[in-house]
């Protein structure tokens, strides 16, 4: 059905006569049910990528591209004086993720979806999701985040399952969402709900009665685990998705054909980080209860498993206490115990043992055991895995181990974020680029150009505006379009250092009280969430916001330096902030970033690296060139060197160094005191003094200096603009169609 008959059979109206609200129901109806239409990938092997993060961002306008009517509808609406792009904003932006984990995530069903392989995504429908984020008194404030109104994405199935817990069960139900990819096809997400989830139990903020599981299961995504009751809720929620998406892949293979003993030839499961891990004890428990042996179910979910890696962070490798599982999920103890008794039986090497002596249950431990496949997300971590992290299962299991250098979805980060863009790549090398990325490699041969790469910088320009506009509208945020913007947008984790870039702030802020000023403005943005109980990374939110009120009230310096932190960093502002970038902040402490994914969406945007050889930063600074990325810092190697010889004392940097001492001593200078709170900052000055257990002291020289190089060079825009085309024109490797390529020759063989 076309939007106009939609709109008649709805609204009894014509185009022209509705509301933008009334056009986005009657595209989200005809959206839906053209993807309906679509072919799903097939074949007798299936893919289930079980994650408890998918970050699709809003679906519509990508939706529409990959369908191949975008310019139809936007042709059709602005001959009748509407504009896509305000309709556009009536969508709310599902709210099922949280980072990197879960945007990967989203990526790679779209390439799922193009390449037609035979594939689902399995997760929870998450009804508040990650908290939404509010700042007040330059605090970050969480409130719920509700996403799903009476008409959406959601397709509400009759598949219910009813999944046991110690002392009752529950019901879930499935919910689909239509994942289209370019062209032709579609895929489906699979987001398991609780039937009596009950949002009226969320009082002020995010509070909820954390023991109440029938009615909290599925509110929010990474409910606050800083005590127990909140540790079992994120078991019962693991549980719940696993439990239930076992029973759906049983039920496909079944109707497949499958006999389930030759299970591993109709359904291959990746396991995304450990949060799905139970998925592993969950099919064997299944398989027993329907007659299979215990050796051989084993076998059989050990040849349909399989795991990626996405952080070599201890506190974020999951080892939940065998007393929380006994309560939560007692049946699957037994299983637990016996795989941990037959690597107890085979290995002497405690370090490999599933359950440890403080009766935690590794959860990595069982997927690299039961899995045949242990992979990480870019060259430098997986070699840090088998080198180090997990280097003792490397030695028992070489062949497991794999690299799958992340990827991200150009339909989504280039053709939907950057249209003006898109268009210039398309007039000067044709459209082969949308199918096959390394085509991008034909810019290479604009370089010299100058006519070309003046209509680069135009483009970067009009994004600029664009943002600008866009957070004027939104944020009231005021941005000087023709200032250097450098961006710095994650999730915000010490290791990721964005008080590194703040401390730089504070070194600038003073070279311009002394007279020292930027040939261009500088605007600094950043976007980031702090997990609600992180108590230092809220400080350092604290520190940023209060910096960006100090400097917006100081005329000396205020014409050339601007902080700005956006509120409720998410995809829709990803997707406005990462087409405007000048300069990328890539800036973890090396060895410790897996992959990064924005890094690979700015360089396709046209933005320049300022980064440390940490994660994919190492692949794409082997692709540009030195001459077309900024890179300081210690190596991994270096850095891992730090950490077993304990040696790194922050305070001997503070105190050779008089410019680090000058911005960190500025964290509680009475100036910052009038702003901030004192039990903030004077945390986190001894934090950086004290303690820095993520080196930023350790790289701070190099990066001003580095930083320094990259604001000066920008002033020749000439180079400049050649160093953005060289970087669009590598970014094709980074295409998630390759990833999922590899994922599929290499892993699961559909
Ligand atoms: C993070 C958090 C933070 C909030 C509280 C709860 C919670 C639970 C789990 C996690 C794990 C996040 C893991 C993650 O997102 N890793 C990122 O994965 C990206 C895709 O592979 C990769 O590019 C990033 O380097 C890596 O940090």
């Amino acid at each position: 059905m076309n939007l106009e008959s939609i709109i008649k059979e709805r609204f009894d109206k014509s185009v022209g006569d509705c509301t933008n609200e009334e056009l986005y129901y009657a595209l989200l109806e005809m959206t839906k049910e053209m993807a309906k239409e679509k072919v799903s990938g097939k074949g007798k092997k299936k893919l289930y990528y079980i994650s408890a993060e998918f970050l699709i961002g809003k679906l519509l306008s990508n939706n529409l591209i990959n369908l191949g009517i975008y310019d139809d509808v936007k042709e059709l609406l602005e001959k009748n004086g509407k504009d896509l792009n305000e309709i556009e904003t009536i969508e709310p932006e599902p709210s099922l993720g949280n980072g990197g984990l879960g945007r990967l995530a989203a990526c790679f069903l779209d390439s799922i979806a193009t390449l037609g392989l035979h594939g689902d995504g399995i997760g929870l429908n998450y009804h508040y999701g990650l908290f939404r984020q509010i700042f007040e008194n330059n605090l970050q404030k969480e409130t719920p985040n509700p996403w799903i109104e009476k008409e959406s994405w959601l397709t509400k199935t009759d598949k219910v399952y009813e999944v046991p817990f110690g002392g009752f069960s529950l019901k879930s139900r499935m919910y689909d969402i239509d994942v289209t990819g370019y062209d032709s096809r579609t895929t489906k997400l699979h987001l398991f709900d609780v039937e009596t989830v009950d949002e009226s139990i969320v009082s002020g903020g995010i509070d909820f009665d954390k023991e109440d599981i029938a009615k909290n299961l599925t509110l929010f995504l990474y409910p606050d685990d800083s005590d127990e009751n909140g540790q079992l809720l994120r078991i019962y929620q693991q549980y719940f998705m696993v439990s239930s998406g076992a029973r759906l892949i049983l039920d496909e293979a079944e109707e497949r054909g499958c006999n389930l003993h030759d299970l591993a030839d109709y359904a291959t499961i990746q396991i995304n980080d450990t949060h799905p891990t139970m998925v592993i004890p969950e099919l064997i428990r299944l398989l027993l209860e329907r007659g299979i042996l215990m050796d051989e179910a084993i076998a059989i979910v050990s040849k349909t498993c399989a795991y990626t890696n996405h952080t070599i962070l201890a506190e974020a490798l999951e080892k939940w206490p065998v007393r929380y599982l006994e309560k939560v999920v007692p049946q699957l103890m037994p299983i637990i115990y016996e795989l941990n008794n037959r690597v107890k039986k085979k290995y002497t090497d405690q370090t490999v043992f599933i359950i440890d002596e403080s009766s935690r249950v590794h959860m990595a431990h069982i997927d690299i055991h039961y899995g045949y496949s242990v992979n990480g997300v870019a060259y430098l971590h997986t070699e840090i895995l088998k080198n180090s992290e997990l280097n003792n299962f490397y030695r028992i299991y070489p062949e497991k181990f794999n690299n799958k250098t992340n990827g991200i979805t150009f339909r989504r980060w280039l053709l939907h974020c950057n249209r003006k863009l898109a268009d210039l790549v398309e007039e000067l090398i044709g459209e082969g680029f949308k199918k096959d990325a390394m085509e991008l490699e034909k810019l290479a041969a604009f370089a010299e150009d100058a006519a070309v790469l003046e209509r680069l910088v135009n483009v970067k320009w009009d994004c600029k505006l664009r943002l600008k506009n866009y957070l004027k509208q939104t944020q009231g945020i005021e941005l000087n379009e023709n200032s250097i913007f450098d961006i710095q947008i994650k999730r915000l984790h010490e290791y990721k250092r964005q008080q590194m870039n703040a401390l730089y702030i504070i070194h600038k802020y003073f070279e311009i009280k002394e007279g020292k000023k930027p040939t261009t403005p500088i605007t600094v943005i950043f976007g980031a969430k702090a997990a609600p109980a992180y108590i230092i990374a809220k400080d350092i939110i604290h520190l940023i916001l209060c910096l960006q009120q100090l400097i917006d009230n100081d005329p000396d310096v205020s014409p050339y330096l601007k902080v700005v932190m956006v509120e409720n960093y998410n995809v829709t502002l990803a997707e406005k902030l990462i087409p405007a970038a000048d300069i990328h902040e890539q800036i973890s402490l090396a060895s410790k970033e897996a992959s990064g994914t924005s890094n690979m969406k700015f360089m396709l945007n046209g933005a320049v690296a300022l980064g440390t050889m940490d994660g994919a930063n190492v692949e794409i600074a082997e692709l540009v060139g030195e001459d077309n990325i900024y890179i300081f810092g210690e190596s991994s190697d270096a850095v891992i060197e730090h950490y077993e010889k304990a040696d790194y004392v922050s305070k001997d940097y503070y105190e050779k160094d008089k410019d680090i001492q000058r911005a960190v001593d500025f964290i509680v200078s009475d100036e910052m005191l009038k702003i901030g709170r004192e039990e903030n900052l004077t945390r986190l000055y001894n934090e950086l003094l004290k303690k820095d257990w993520f080196m930023t002291l350790l790289d701070f020289k190099s990066y001003a200096e580095e930083k320094e190089k990259a604001l000066k060079e920008y002033e020749d825009r000439g180079k400049w603009a050649k160093k953005m085309l060289i970087n669009i024109s590598k970014a094709g490797f980074f295409s998630s169609d390759r990833t999922i390529a590899q994922y599929n020759d290499e892993v699961w063989k559909l």
